[in-house]
């Protein structure tokens, strides 16, 4: 069969990342022996919808297959419609959101399947039965679909899949991987990979309903295969591990690590893990096997409202894992949410100062957004017995949120939405100047640093200093800029 794999439309934003879901779900379609094509819409924001449509319906699948975040979907509705009337052909939904709502998902009339959870098995089964007309849909577990009154059918969920080395690569050659946006520093191309999955914690802004709260892995040497082969294919040395949790056993990331070193992969890579997950001599060793940035989720600056997070992380454990990060050569991150439940202007400038006052590399601050499915939304809802889901979340993509434009959706702080999308604003624009200063303090001492910092930033004395700079006179100054983050990465 041909099976089209459809990524939706990001609003007015590209995505930069080849959606790993897809990518497993095609390979197992390829294993079976079907023709797949992946339309990944979030990759061309000005074409049409209409357009977009075209082309799928030109390439004639057999199957039509979306994937969707909650807040991708809004999209999903246009062209699904447009699909199911042009092809005829049976239409199936997975992902993030069909998993949080599952059944008004199914309420739409143009899809008639859906998943629930991690899909890779219950799509496969779903392809055999498409193919031979098998329509006992009740006997693949994790398989929802409507009776033919068009009734929801509850397919309940499929258990996890016990062996994740038994999937077989993601099926990367079906995008046009060029096309995305995703680079290290160094301007190389960058490729995400997926080494294990689940994470055990409960953070109350956080989805959990795919992939759990057990931690699965891959073993090193699957991983590592991984790497080689994409490494001998695509000419990249640069990794992204997408994984919710990278660092929680350090067991096995030491054989990751050791494996790395070993066969002299040389490659680099980022990875995201928690502040309570590294120490120094993990972090120094994680450096040697090429890892050059860590995110972390700090989330708050104010212990209260970082507490009703239940991320169970405290602010000491986030200054040191910040130190001992850097101290180790690798550049850090940190994502902050502003405009938690709790969350006032007093608290929200203690985020402010607090990521301010950290050795941080980058910083990233995002306004909370109770998402369907999560604890936060749970609170929303206690508060608001009146809300209800409706399907323009798109509003809620933070990912730009340094412009004005992105308004907070679903205000769950004590600060109106125009302060809350200020005070966003004004902690990217005082992190960056904290980091600045960061320099003027290495160079001239604590006390003076920030004296002199202070008098650079008045105009007139900005471009003399410019002029002074270019003029060589403060070699060791320049030298002191804060590593640029290419270097940082060789
Ligand atoms: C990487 C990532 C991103 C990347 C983009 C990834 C991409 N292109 O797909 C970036 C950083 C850009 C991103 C952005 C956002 N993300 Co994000 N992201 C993730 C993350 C960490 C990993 C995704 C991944 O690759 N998973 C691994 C693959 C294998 O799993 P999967 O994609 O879910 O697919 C499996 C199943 O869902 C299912 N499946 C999926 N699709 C389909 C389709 C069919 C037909 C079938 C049968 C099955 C099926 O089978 C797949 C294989 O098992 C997840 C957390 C997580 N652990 O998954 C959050 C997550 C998906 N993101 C989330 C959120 C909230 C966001 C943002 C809204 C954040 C924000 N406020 O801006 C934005 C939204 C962007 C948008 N398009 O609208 C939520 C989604 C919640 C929801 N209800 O939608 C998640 C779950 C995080 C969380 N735990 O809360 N994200
Ligand atoms: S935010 Fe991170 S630690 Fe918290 S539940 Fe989600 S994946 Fe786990």
């Amino acid at each position: 069969m041909r099976v089209a794999l459809i990524g939706p439309k990001w609003h007015e934003m590209v995505n930069s990342y080849p959606s790993l879901g897809l990518a497993y779900l095609a390979a197992i379609a390829e294993q079976e022996g079907h023709e797949v094509a992946i339309f990944d819409m979030g990759l061309r924001p000005k074409k049409p919808l209409a357009d977009e449509v075209a082309d799928i319906v030109a390439w004639r699948p057999d199957v039509i297959a979306y994937t969707a975040m909650t807040t991708s979907y809004q999209s999903v509705e246009e062209s699904v419609a447009m699909l199911k009337e042009a092809l005829g052909a049976p239409t199936i939904i997975g992902g993030p959101h069909a998993t949080t709502l599952p059944e008004l998902t199914l309420q739409n009339p143009h899809f008639d399947f859906l998943v629930y959870g991690e899909g890779e098995y219950v799509f496969r089964d779903w392809l055999r039965q498409i193919e031979t007309g098998d329509t006992h849909w009740g006997a693949n577990r994790g398989l929802w679909y409507k009776d033919v009154a068009g009734n929801v059918i509850n397919g309940g969920e499929r258990e996890l899949i016990p062996d994740l080395d038994a999937l077989p690569f993601p099926a990367r050659h079906l995008f046009d991987l060029k096309a995305y946006p995703l680079y290290a520093p160094t301007g190389e191309p960058m490729i995400t990979v997926l080494t294990s999955r689940g994470c055990p914690y409960k953070c109350s802004f956080c989805f959990k309903g795919i992939v759990g709260r057990t931690y699965r892995q891959r073993s090193p040497e699957n991983i590592v295969a991984e790497l080689r082969y994409l490494i001998d294919e695509y000419g990249v040395r640069n990794f992204y591990f997408m994984d919710d949790l990278f660092t929680i056993n350090v067991k096995r990331l030491e054989a990751i690590l050791d494996h790395f070193i070993a066969q002299d992969l040389n490659v680099r890579w980022r990875c995201l893990a928690r502040v309570d997950r590294v120490n120094p001599d993990l972090l120094k060793k994680m450096y040697r096997a090429g890892c050059r940035q860590i995110h972390f989720g700090i989330e708050s600056g104010n212990p209260e409202i970082l507490a009703k997070t239940a991320k169970h992380i405290n602010l000491g454990q986030v200054r040191q894992a910040i130190e001992w990060t850097e101290d180790a050569g690798i550049l850090s991150k940190g994502y902050f949410i502003l405009g938690l439940p709790g969350d006032n202007a007093a608290t929200m400038n203690e985020t402010i100062e607090f990521a301010a006052s950290l050795r941080l590399s980058e910083a990233m601050f995002s306004i909370a957004t109770p998402m369907p499915g999560t604890e936060l939304w749970e609170e929303l809802v206690h508060r608001n017995p009146d809300t209800a889901y409706n399907a323009d979340f798109t509003k809620s993509y933070y990912y730009n949120s340094y412009t004005s434009e992105i308004a907070p959706f679903l205000n769950v702080s004590d600060v109106s939405d125009t302060e809350l999308s200020k005070m966003a604003i004004r902690a990217r624009r005082r992190f960056l100047e904290s980091k600045e200063q960061r320099k003027y303090v290495r160079y001239f001492g604590p006390q003076w640093g920030r004296r002199i910092y202070r008098v650079a930033q008045v105009k007139p004395v900005k471009a003399v200093g410019r002029g002074v700079l270019r003029m060589g006179l403060f070699p060791r100054f320049r030298q002191l800029q804060p590593k640029q983050e290419a270097a940082a990465w060789e």
